[in-house]
């Protein structure tokens, strides 16, 4: 197994709601340590840029607009397998579809609003996290 480390963002939904410290728990539960962390009210140009591969989309917009309509909680999550794990525990995109006991199935309410973001490879949690962070703000150094 590899030790891996993924980008993890708790959406404005999830920050309304007042879940962070639960869903910090669960990462914490299944052996992910948060090694990096801030919250932020993403701007416009942020959000798009961090979004750019769905620019695209019919859902580009809609998704920008979420994302910037209140503060998010990001981290950087370490651990075995980190990025698939984090994946296991978000659940499926859409939370209708989402199994029971994930994040997503527990906080979610819809396609847009659905509580969480992760990183889904390698290169992409590498790029997200260099997004964010500056590598002086991920620990241990
Ligand atoms: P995320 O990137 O936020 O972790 O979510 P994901 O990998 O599960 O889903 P992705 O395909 O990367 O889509 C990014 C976000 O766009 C919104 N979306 N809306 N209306 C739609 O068909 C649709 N499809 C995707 C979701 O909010 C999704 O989290
Ligand atoms: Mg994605």
């Amino acid at each position: 197994m590899a030790l891996e480390r993924t980008l993890s963002i708790i959406k404005p939904d999830a920050v309304a709601k007042n879940v962070v410290g639960e869903i910090y728990a669960r990462f914490e539960k299944a052996g992910l340590k948060v090694v990096a962390a801030k919250m932020k009210h993403l701007s416009r140009k942020e959000a798009e840029g961090f979004y750019a591969v769905h620019s695209e989309r019919p859902f580009f917009n809609a998704l920008v607009e979420f994302m910037i309509s209140g503060p998010v909680m990001i981290q950087a999550l370490q651990g075995e397998n980190a990025i698939l794990k984090n994946r296991e525990l978000m659940g499926a995109t859409n939370p209708k579809d989402a199994a029971p006991g994930t994040i997503r199935a527990d906080f979610a309410d819809s396609i847009d609003a659905n509580a969480v973001h992760g990183s889904d490879a390698a290169e992409t949690a590498a790029v997200e996290i260099a997004y964010f962070f500056a590598a002086t703000e991920v620990f241990p150094r």
